[in-house]
C-alpha cells in the first residue's frame, strides 16, 4: 500500500489517497473519526482546535461499508479556511501580501524551508509543515487500524512523559477508558494531575512543552519485517514513519537507549515454548528481533520537542531587513504531547498494516483472512 497527502493548515482541506487496500474491509466513517476527535484533544490545545470539528469524508474507494479496492479518497475539512480565504486564495492577487510572514521561528521549518524553495513569504513553509497534516495521517492510519483489527491486532497509545513529568504506569488493555479519560492521555492519576500543572506555568511563561508518548500493538504474527535487507527491517521502516512525524526527535523500540547501558544476560529475552507456540519470558526487544516481528507486543517511543511557536519568542533575525527581531508568533498550542500519542499510534499502524500486507498479498480480506490463520497455525507449531 502507499499514501499519498496534500493540504495546507488554513487551506480549504486536508486530503488523502490510499491505493493498494483490499477489497473487503469493513469501513466506516465514524471509524476514522473517533482517532480524528482524539487526535483533537488533549490538555494544552490553543484556539484553533476549538473551530475544528475534524470529520472524514469517504469520497472513492468504499461502497456500502466495505472497501472495494480501488484507491480510497479521504478528506477533512479546515473550518478555520473561512477565516483565511484571501490569504489563501489560490488566484494571483494585487498588492501585498496579508499575513506574510519574515520572522522565522527557531525551530521550525520557516528558515531552512524559505531558503530551499526561494520563497519570499515563510507562510508558504509554515503552511504544509504545520502539524494539521497529522489530521490527514490520522485518517489514513486509522484505515490500517481497521484492517489490523479484522484480523484480532489491537494497538493503544499513551503519553509516559510530559513537561518533565515522568508517569510509570503500564497500559492496561481491559480498562483503555484510564488513557482516554485523563486530559492528557496519562492513566496514572498523579502524574496527570503534575503534567496539567506543568502546562498551565509553560502557558502563564509564554512557554511550550514536549514529553514521550508510547505505542503497543499486541496480536502481530511473527515474521513482519525482514532481515535479509536494510529497507525491509521492520524497525528501521517505524523509526522513518515516526521520525516523519512533527516535532519528533528519538524512536526507541523495547528497552531503546536502555539496553545499550546493560549487559546482554539482563537484555535479551528467553524463549519459552507452551500451548501457544513460542514465546518469552520477557519483552525487552519490544516486539522486534532482527526487524522482523517476533510474536510479542510491540513497544515503541517516541520523544516529541516543545512546539516551536512561542508566545514569549527566542532572537531571530528578519529576513527582508537581515535586522535581529523576534520570531513571529502564530497562535498555536502549549503542548501537542497528548494528540502526538495518536499520531505516531496511527503511523505505527500504517506501517504494520504495511507490513502484513506485503508478507500475507492478497487482493480481498477473504484471502488475507485465510493466509493469516495458515501463517500462525505454522509459527505455533514450526518443525
Ligand atoms: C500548528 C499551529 C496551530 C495548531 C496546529 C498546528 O494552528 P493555528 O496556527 O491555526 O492556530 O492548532 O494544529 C492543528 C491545526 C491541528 O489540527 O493539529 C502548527 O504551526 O504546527
Amino acid at each position: 500500500m502507499r499514501f499519498l497527502t496534500a493540504g495546507e493548515s488554513h487551506g480549504p482541506q486536508l486530503t488523502a489517497i490510499i491505493e493498494g487496500l483490499p477489497a473487503g474491509l469493513p469501513l466506516r466513517a465514524e471509524q476514522i473519526d473517533i482517532w480524528l476527535a482524539r487526535r483533537q484533544g488533549g490538555y494544552g490545545r490553543g484556539r484553533r482546535m476549538q473551530i475544528e470539528t475534524d470529520r472524514v469524508q469517504l469520497l472513492a474507494g468504499v461502497r456500502q461499508g466495505r472497501t472495494t479496492g480501488a484507491p480510497l479518497a479521504l478528506a477533512i475539512l479546515n473550518r478555520d479556511h473561512q477565516n483565511w480565504l484571501e490569504v489563501m486564495d489560490p488566484s494571483p492577487s494585487e498588492g501585498p501580501r496579508k499575513r506574510r510572514v519574515s520572522r522565522p521561528r527557531p525551530g521550525h521549518a520557516d528558515l531552512a524551508g524559505g531558503i530551499k524553495y526561494r520563497l519570499s513569504d515563510l507562510r508558504d513553509v509554515l503552511e504544509r509543515a504545520s502539524a494539521r497534516e497529522t489530521a490527514a495521517r490520522v485518517a489514513v492510519g486509522a484505515v490500517a487500524h481497521a484492517l489490523l483489527g479484522e484480523l484480532g491486532i489491537g494497538g493503544a497509545s499513551l503519553v509516559r512523559e510530559l513537561g518533565g513529568v515522568t508517569s510509570h504506569a503500564s497500559l492496561d488493555w481491559d480498562d483503555p477508558g484510564a488513557i482516554w479519560n485523563s486530559p492528557v492521555s496519562c492513566p496514572d492519576p498523579e502524574a496527570s494531575a503534575a503534567m496539567v500543572a506543568e502546562i498551565d506555568a509553560a502557558k502563564e511563561r509564554g512557554d511550550t512543552l514536549g514529553g514521550v508518548v508510547e505505542v503497543r500493538y499486541r496480536g502481530l504474527p511473527i515474521g513482519l519485517g525482514s532481515h535479509v535487507h536494510w529497507d525491509r527491517k521492520l524497525d528501521g521502516l517505524l523509526a522513518q514513519a515516526v521520525m516523519s512525524v512533527q516535532a519528533i526527535k528519538g524512536v526507541e523500540i523495547g528497552l531503546g537507549f536502555q539496553a545499550a547501558r546493560l549487559p546482554g544476560q539482563q537484555v535479551h529475552d528467553p524463549i519459552l515454548y507452551g500451548e501457544q507456540g513460542f514465546a518469552r519470558s520477557s519483552n525487552s526487544a519490544g516486539g522486534i528481533e532482527g526487524g522482523m516481528t517476533n510474536g510479542e507486543e510491540l513497544l515503541l517511543r517516541a520523544a516529541m520537542k516543545p512546539i516551536a511557536t512561542l508566545m514569549r519568542p527566542l532572537p531571530a533575525v528578519d529576513i527582508v531587513t537581515h535586522q535581529p527581531a523576534d520570531a513571529a508568533i502564530e497562535r498555536s498550542d502549549t503542548t501537542a504531547v497528548p494528540a502526538c500519542a495518536v499520531i505516531v499510534q496511527m503511523v505505527v499502524a500504517w506501517t504494520l498494516a504495511n507490513a502484513l500486507l506485503e508478507k500475507l498479498g492478497g487482493d480481498s480480506m477473504e484471502q488475507i483472512r485465510e493466509r493469516f490463520a495458515a501463517d500462525l497455525t505454522y509459527a505455533r507449531r514450526y518443525l
